[in-house]
């Protein structure tokens, strides 16, 4: 099961099938088809073993305790930081704030850097393709503040209209919101473009990283952008763990999200001092063995080489793109010209959810509905689609399958 890569390396995709326990378990009674890693990833032995450790080896409070088992969790918890910053190539690892997830991560700077420059006539610039995440945050923004929410439309195939995003882009713009990877339609968005252009009218910009991360090397100095964010469990991680990449500048200059133990120098009932950047963002004891399963799920990747990753799921996505297309009723939604990770369908005259629960049947996983992006389903003019999101265990041969299966989709509604 060795395929072939464009840069002539190969990745050994039934050795790391066998990382990962879960792939091995039939269901209902056939083997297990995972095509919903967009919506979660399994999980490595690697980073299942690194919880176990965790809590066998060091399990304790962080940053407060004085004991022995207490700088052991700092210090992995801190390693975990500095994996991230450099997963990243951030400039510093103060630059990484652990947040829940993405969504939480868009809430800190919505909240935290929103509240304190955006005021009423103030404009914040999204795009037409983004997860409810990246829009709603900037709702609550705009109706706190008396601000607009400006939307720059995409076309036919799902890719930014980048002259209406420039013609939108004003000097009332106060933060450019944007996906890297789509999660509705797997549009690459040109996030150095975006930035450049953004930058050069003085506006910051927060790049939705959460459907990048596992298909892309992301560069965020190279990139330039201000802020990015992404969620653990779509690169391999646990739920429950993410991340804010922010300019050590800005972040500096942001007062604190939530408030409680753990983000504070002092506290006396008529004043609090708090920590500096990243600490005063992360209240409360946080997610210490999500943040370490993060760096070991980080390892993993280094250890295989996202450029190979990358590379596997474009030659998955091509074909799997090539085969679909062959279907007798079956649209591609969203056809942009860079793509990653994510193909979304629907099949005339049959329900997106029709289409799933049969795949379930025959073991394959897909994910059907809105994807928590209604705008995009709105542009195409559906209420659903069934979406396969591919992963770095995933083979050609799961994608025959899934075709195979919607063959019998077919039949069992009369289409063929
Ligand atoms: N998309 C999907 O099936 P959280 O829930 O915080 O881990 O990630 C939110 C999020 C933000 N931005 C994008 C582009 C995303 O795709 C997601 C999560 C999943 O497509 C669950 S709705």
């Amino acid at each position: 099961m060795k395929t072939a890569l464009h840069g002539g390396t190969e990745l050994d995709v039934r050795a790391i099938r066998s990382d990962f326990p879960i792939l091995a378990r039939p269901v209902r009674r056939t083997p297990l088809v995972y095509l919903d890693n967009a919506a979660t990833t399994q999980k490595p032995k690697a980073v299942l073993e690194s919880i176990r450790a965790y809590y066998e080896e060091m399990n304790s409070n962080i940053h407060r305790g004085v004991h022995y088992l207490s700088e052991l969790a700092t210090k992995a918890y801190e390693d975990a930081r500095d994996k991230v910053r450099r997963f990243l190539n951030a400039a510093d690892a103060r630059e990484i704030v652990f947040t829940r997830g993405a969504t939480e991560a868009i809430n800190l700077v919505a909240y935290a850097y929103g509240r304190a420059h955006v005021g009423p006539g103030d404009e914040i610039l999204i795009t037409g393709m983004e997860h409810h995440s990246n829009i709603v945050p900037w709702q609550f923004l705009r109706d706190e503040k008396g601000a607009k929410l400006q939307v720059a439309p995409i076309d036919d195939r799902g890719e930014l209209v980048f002259e209406e995003f420039e013609r939108l882009l004003t000097p009332r713009t106060k933060l450019v919101a944007v996906a890297h990877v789509s999660n509705a339609l797997g549009t690459v968005n040109p996030i150095k473009r975006i930035v450049a252009l953004a930058h050069a009218r003085g506006v910051p910009v927060l790049v939705d990283g959460a459907q990048a991360v596992p298909h892309l090397t992301v560069d965020v100095r190279d990139l330039d952008c201000d802020f990015y964010a992404f969620s653990g469990h779509k690169i391999y991680a646990p739920t429950g763990i993410g991340v804010l990449y922010g300019k050590l500048a800005l972040l500096d200059r942001m007062p604190p999200y939530q408030g409680g133990g753990e983000m504070i120098l002092s506290v006396t009932f008529e004043k609090t001092e708090y920590k500096k950047t990243p600490y005063k963002f992360e209240a409360g004891t946080p997610n210490i063995e999500g943040a370490i399963a993060l760096g070991a799920a980080i390892e993993y990747l280094n250890g295989i080489g996202i450029d190979h990753i990358a590379a596997h799921e474009h030659d998955l996505l091509r074909y799997a793109t090539e085969r679909l297309s062959a279907v007798p009723g079956l649209r591609i939604i969203g056809t942009a010209r860079e793509k990653a990770g994510v193909i979304s369908f629907e099949l005339a005259g049959v329900h997106p959810h029709d289409v799933g629960t049969i795949l379930d049947q025959e073991g394959i996983a897909i994910r059907t509905g809105h994807h928590c992006a209604q705008p995009v389903m709105d542009r195409f003019g559906v209420a659903a689609t069934a979406r396969a999101s591919f992963g770095l265990y995933n083979t050609m041969e799961e994608v025959d399958a899934l075709v195979a299966a919607l063959g019998k989709v077919s039949q069992v509604f009369g289409k063929s």
